[in-house]
């Protein structure tokens, strides 16, 4: 039985428009998020298969995969919830204070992600994250979808800057993809999330 599965989208994919387009979100929820969910639960598979046999020096790739085609999955998936029809604007009460204390601000935290949207080099996301350890908000970002990353880290808003997520529509003008992206964030959603990680 597959460990894991495609989860649906709570709109439809022509929603976000204009500004993401009803193609990239197809492809991207469709193909590109479905891949992950797959190599998912093959690399779970093949682990399984190394173990039964004893090939020991297959672990390495294997976890490897492992890492990369689950972290896809669980990445995607807080993405298409960060976004909605109904999103932008400002984030406010406990999330706007917590942006505040963590980063001077709702407007310095948006100048602050939005660089690192922009300077992420290659494939990689944004990460919005709440760190329980020192119990506060921090910012990181990952390469493809794991390297950098904090342990223990909540991710409470993940931007993906692949340029799956935004070539068809913006070719190579991130910056434009990452001002729409503004335009379509859903603060309740990582309000719901930073309550859940502070619990
Ligand atoms: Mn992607």
């Amino acid at each position: 039985m597959a460990a894991y599965t495609l989860p649906d989208l709570a709109y439809d994919p022509g929603a976000l428009e204009p500004h993401l387009s009803a193609r990239i979100v197809e492809l991207h929820h469709g193909k590109h998020h479905a891949a992950y969910v797959n190599g998912s639960n093959a690399a779970l598979e093949q682990l399984d298969e190394a173990r039964a046999a004893g090939r020991w020096s297959e672990l390495p790739g294997l976890e490897r995969s492992l890492a990369f085609n689950l972290g896809g999955h669980l990445l995607h998936s807080i993405y298409w919830t960060n976004l909605s029809p109904d999103g932008g604007g400002d984030p406010t009460g406990e999330l706007a204070d917590a942006l505040g204390e963590a980063f001077g601000g709702v407007d310095a935290f948006r100048t602050l992600f939005t660089q690192v949207l922009l300077t992420t080099q290659g494939s990689g996301w944004g990460i919005l994250g709440w760190e329980p350890l020192g119990g506060r908000l921090v910012v990181q970002q990952l390469g493809t979808h794991h390297d950098n990353h904090l342990i223990g880290t909540v991710p409470l808003l993940a931007i993906d800057v692949w340029e799956h997520a935004y070539y068809a529509q913006y070719a190579n003008v991130r910056a434009d993809y990452v001002s729409a992206v503004w335009q379509l964030v859903s603060w309740a959603d990582v309000a719901r999330r930073l309550d859940a990680a502070r619990a």
